[in-house]
């Protein structure tokens, strides 16, 4: 049976808008899954301070946390989401990074409005280099230092020029991506986007899965380690975390996400 990939709506809002919205992309048991192994790797990576990441007033980052645990890993390749991202993409997706951001309560923001992919000689706005899926593991209210983007920014033409502000809060015509627990938003990296202040009481806690092309260099930092990659048994698996020759590696024909690799 062919993966389900996007639907004619989902197309046309991604194309209009360069993001997209899935909400419940975690069913009500794996939520509580996911949330209790991104536990179980915030506890390993707070105990030693020599794990990558970033630990700052405004932010926690947990670098890799695909290093971390068989689900964290399993979800780069998730039912409902994957698939969304290997469309946007093509068949030569793979995965760029991963990180699990906690944003403390009454914090400022981590990320002020930028775009991911910026490569020199692309005309960005025809091009998606990039897809990022992030799961919402807290609810995200208003104000919760959420995400934010700029809708069809994606395809500003190469010079065009953002509105300064110093808060980001501020910036026209943002929208706001503020969702319970358990939905999942993709954005290509060319859409403007930014963090905002988490002006509230709790933490914002997100995992993100950014995708590329496999002819790409993963990010510095993100090389899945021996181990990571003997984890991965399938075709989709072993092509995400960079197996096979960079320009030769394709999922074409492929319609089985458990498709053994
Ligand atoms: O933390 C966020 O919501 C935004 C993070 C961000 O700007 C990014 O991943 O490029």
């Amino acid at each position: 049976m062919p993966v389900r990939k996007m639907t004619d709506e989902q197309r046309l809002f991604f194309e209009a808008n360069g993001y997209l919205v899935i909400p419940n992309a975690l069913s009500p048991e794996e939520l509580e899954t996911v949330r209790e192994v991104a536990d179980r790797a915030e506890a390993v990576w707070r105990a030693d301070p020599t794990r990558p990441g970033l630990r700052k007033p405004n932010q926690d980052q947990i670098q890799a946390p695909i290093e971390y645990d068989q689900v964290l890993l399993d979800l780069l390749a998730h039912p409902k989401v994957f698939p969304i991202a290997w469309e946007l993409l093509g068949d030569d997706i793979s995965m760029i990074d991963n990180d699990y951001f906690i944003t403390p309560p009454h914090s400022k923001s981590h990320a002020l409005w930028h775009h991911d992919s910026g490569q020199v000689g692309i005309y960005h706005p025809r091009s998606t280099l990039m897809v990022k899926a992030f799961y919402l593991l807290s609810d995200v209210p208003e104000g919760g230092g959420g995400t934010a983007v700029i809708p069809g920014s994606h395809r500003f033409q190469n010079d065009f020029v953002l509105p300064q502000v110093e808060n980001p809060d501020e910036m026209p015509g943002l929208v706001g991506l503020a969702y319970p627990a358990g939905t999942a938003y993709l954005f290509t990296g060319r859409i403007y986007h930014a963090a905002l202040n988490n002006l509230t009481d709790f933490p914002r806690r997100a995992l993100i899965y950014n995708y590329g092309h496999h002819w790409m260099k993963v990010w510095d930092g993100y090389a899945p380690s021996e181990q990571t990659l003997s984890k991965a048994k399938t075709r989709v698996m072993r092509q995400l975390l960079g197996a096979g020759d960079a320009y030769g590696t394709s999922l074409a024909g492929c319609t089985d996400l458990e498709e053994p690799g």
